[in-house]
């Protein structure tokens, strides 16, 4: 018999940096109802319940807990955030040996018990370890995804907001590729509510536009690179972003979403895991979306996605 999945029930694996600021970022959510915490490290994993659990009274109730793979079977969404993160100069590839042992000690614990949810991968490389969830778990393409360029997307309309003066809502662009550094601005198709970027640029006395595209896309890339130097960790942002991608998998609001996914065909790419906008809803990944490229994106996707994949065929999976 299948196993019923309860879709108001989250489980975090690896309550580090990442996992604790996005269980804090759900328990204020309202999107579910039960959240366990899984990490090799327990006392970690139940001094973070505790602590997000003390914040209750401010919140809806919840029921937070350290728990294991036991609790995870029957979550609507499992979010993989273990591993190791980047050290100040290294690059997110760096750290796939490391992290792809790690989720070989996860990702059968989910197969076994036959898990029938939405598994999100977040930790990095994150292309990569959402490619070997998916071959190592033998779930089907729609219910494994990365989080890929939801955040980088997200630093791209922000910077590009603040350049502009106005809302990052407003701001219609997206990061495709690799969630690191071969990922592609797509700025042929950004608007800003409907107007051509270069258009709104000059509304607001912005004349440089190869300039100043090339050194936002450039900040955008930079971004982690910057705040690990800084504060050694890069957390709240893609916890948000971990966030909208779950509201969209449990409201079932199927938004187009730059989430890693497996590639058959779109703009002739196969076989590879990376971020190319998809709706997303209740089943996970629902359509993969052909979005229009110019001949230098689609160049440059190509050669983001020849990266991933001889990254993926040096590996023993
Ligand atoms: P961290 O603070 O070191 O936390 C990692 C956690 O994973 C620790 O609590 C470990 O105990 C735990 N862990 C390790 N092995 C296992 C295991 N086998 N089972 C369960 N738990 C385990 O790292 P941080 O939270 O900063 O980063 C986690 C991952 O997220 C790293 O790979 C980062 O590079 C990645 N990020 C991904 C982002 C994205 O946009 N996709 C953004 C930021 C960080």
């Amino acid at each position: 018999m299948q196993r019923v999945i309860n879709d108001r029930k989250v489980a975090i694996v690896g309550c580090g940096f990442v996992g604790s600021a996005t269980a804090f970022a759900l328990m204020q959510s309202e999107l579910f109802t039960e959240m366990a915490l899984i990490d090799v490290d327990r006392d970690r994993a139940e001094g973070e319940a505790l602590d997000i659990a003390h914040g209750m009274p401010f919140a809806d109730p919840m029921n937070i807990y350290a728990g294991d793979y036991d609790d995870a079977a029957d979550a609507a969404i499992i979010i993989v955030t273990a591993g190791a993160n980047q050290q100040p100069g290294e690059t997110r590839l760096d750290l796939v040996h490391k992290n792809v042992r790690i989720f070989k000690s996860i990702i059968p614990e989910l197969a076994q018990r036959d898990y029938q949810g939405i598994l999100l991968v977040v930790s990095n490389p994150v292309d990569i370890l959402t490619h070997v969830a998916l071959k190592l778990s033998g779930m089907p393409e729609n219910r494994v995804i990365g989080s890929g360029t939801v955040l980088d997307t997200a630093r791209f309309k922000y910077i590009l907001g603040e350049h502009l003066g106005v809302d990052p809502r407003n701001v219609h662009a997206r990061i495709i590729g690799e969630h690191g550094d071969s990922e592609i601005a797509v700025w042929s198709t950004a608007n800003i509510s409907g107007i051509p970027v270069n258009d709104f640029c000059e509304l607001r006395g912005h004349f440089e536009h190869d300039e100043s595209m090339q050194r936002i896309a450039e900040d955008v890339k930079n971004s982690a690179y910057e705040i690990i130097a800084k504060k050694k960790a890069t957390y709240y942002g893609i916890a948000m972003s971990v966030k909208r991608i779950c509201e969209a998998i449990v409201r079932d609001e199927k938004p187009i979403l730059p989430v890693s996914n497996f590639q058959h065909g779109v703009h002739g790419l196969h076989d590879v895991v990376l971020s190319m906008p998809a709706v997303v809803g209740k089943n996970g990944i629902e359509y993969q979306v052909p979005a229009p490229l110019s001949a230098d994106e689609l160049a440059r996707l190509h050669e983001s996605a020849k990266a991933l994949r001889e990254v993926i065929d040096g590996l023993d999976l």
